[in-house]
């Protein structure tokens, strides 16, 4: 850019005062030459008279100019916040989707170590869209999962502690193979950190789920069976490659747990609706309720991960009731008063209540009393259709299958 051709320096102006000037606007964040130009282009010897008003005036514009450049930056890191918040969002709905954003708006490097940061941090994340992120079996989430559970710092925490930290940082995923991942990562820097400790990785793997089933059986209502201490070390004989752990370890791990249990991350209402996207099947039918005066009701029931959820609207948030589909078996049955009718059992029991819950009229949240869920479907095809799918989905656990392996495992090898 050239100087207009009446330009020339302001003759009150010393050279000093100039440079000084100059530095001033510099250092408030503008290029030196455009700053310095501007007002002193518009200065003319002929003003002199003036000249220290108009001086003022044109340093107040120049200083104005300088301040709207500074709102453009902040324009920018507005967008830029903005744009990250966004990419959050995407992640929470899905997370590969809204990891690609970030990348692509260069908000993320693409690199495992950065990846696995962002979702450490977890700002603004939720924690079952991390969970889900980091149990892919894709390759390159596999070595996030490393990355970020090496961003975990387990030195000198004993078994308990360091699985404080790990299951605040996400929500464990509730599919066997993501959890069978996810621990053993887990399994794997414990003993990183802690070397010595357990004798294989495949130790601090089995006795990391027997303390959070430990958890479960001394902190849930449900369970009326609590476990002692001794009954905790007796059912860890064996577990360190064929020889048992220090009882005093067992015997701290376990007051431990029971004296605070973990806290997990709750679930809040979007991973619920995350839950019910892409269901096995759904629609409405007809459910036969579980007490003495029997009633038919309409509800609409939702398959997906191995459970039958049913709502009174299709629109709720939060079903009326969740019937887990394991262990139980699908049989067509003849009802006098209704069509297409097909019922939910255990096998070879006739009094065993199916475990479930359902949701009073007051909200609460209790056990399903049912022996059997009879449902009646519109017509025979849905009723096909169903059955077909429900078949489908009950199967046994895979995770206790998965656990019960490795405990085999390590309870067989020999020590040498
Ligand atoms: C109710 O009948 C409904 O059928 C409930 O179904 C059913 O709960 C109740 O069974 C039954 O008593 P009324 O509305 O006529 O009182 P829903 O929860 O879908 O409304 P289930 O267990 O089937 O959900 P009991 O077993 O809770 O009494």
């Amino acid at each position: 850019m050239m100087p207009p051709r009446d330009w020339h320096p302001h003759p009150y102006l010393s050279l000093s005062q100039k440079r000084q000037t100059c530095i001033t606007l510099h250092l408030r964040g503008m290029g030196t030459c455009r700053s310095h130009w501007l007002w002193l282009s518009q200065m003319s010897s002929e003003d002199c008279g003036v000249g220290n008003k108009r001086l003022k005036d044109e340093i107040a514009e120049v200083t104005n100019e300088i301040e709207n450049l500074g709102s453009t930056e902040e324009r920018k890191t507005m967008q830029r916040n903005k744009q990250v918040a966004m990419g959050r969002k995407k992640f929470n709905m899905d997370p590969k989707k809204g990891i690609q954003f970030l990348i692509e708006n260069d908000l993320l490097k693409n690199t495992r170590d950065d990846i696995a940061q962002f979702l450490y941090k977890g700002e603004g994340l939720n924690k079952t869209a991390i969970g889900d992120y980091l149990g892919e079996r894709d390759d390159f989430n596999i070595q996030v999962l490393h990355s970020f559970v090496e961003l975990h710092e387990f030195t000198d925490l004993n078994l308990v502690q360091a699985l404080r930290q790990f299951l605040w940082s996400f929500r464990l995923p509730g599919e066997a193979q993501k959890i069978d991942r996810m621990m053993e990562a887990f399994a794997q820097r414990y003993c990183q950190c802690n070397p010595g400790v357990f004798q294989s990785t495949d130790t601090c793997y089995v006795l990391s789920f027997a303390i959070i089933m430990l958890n479960t059986s001394l902190h849930n209502p449900n369970v009326k069976d609590k476990p002692t201490v001794e009954r905790f070390i007796a059912m860890n004989r064996g577990i360190n490659d064929g020889g048992d752990l220090p009882e005093e370890l067992l015997r701290n791990l376990y007051e431990s747990i029971k004296n605070e249990p973990f806290k997990i991350p709750e679930d809040d209402g979007n991973d619920l609706t995350h839950t019910f996207f892409n269901p096995d099947r759904e629609g409405w039918l007809l459910k036969l309720g579980g007490g003495r005066v029997k009633t038919w009701k309409r509800r609409w029931f939702i398959l997906t991960d191995n459970c039958l959820y049913y709502f009174e609207y299709t629109t709720d948030k939060e079903p009326r009731g969740i019937i887990p589909l394991e262990n139980l078996s699908i049989r067509e049955v003849e009802d006098s008063k209704k069509p297409n009718c097909f019922e939910l059992y255990i096998p070879d029991n006739k009094d065993q209540v199916i475990k479930a819950c359902k949701t009073e009229a007051d909200g609460r949240v209790v056990e399903g009393n049912h022996t059997v869920y009879r449902i009646s479907a519109p017509t025979p095809e849905e009723k096909e259709e169903w059955i077909k799918c429900i078949k489908a989905a009950i199967s046994r656990d895979p995770f206790y299958e998965m656990l019960a392996a490795r405990k085999k495992k390590v309870s067989s090898t020999k020590r040498h």
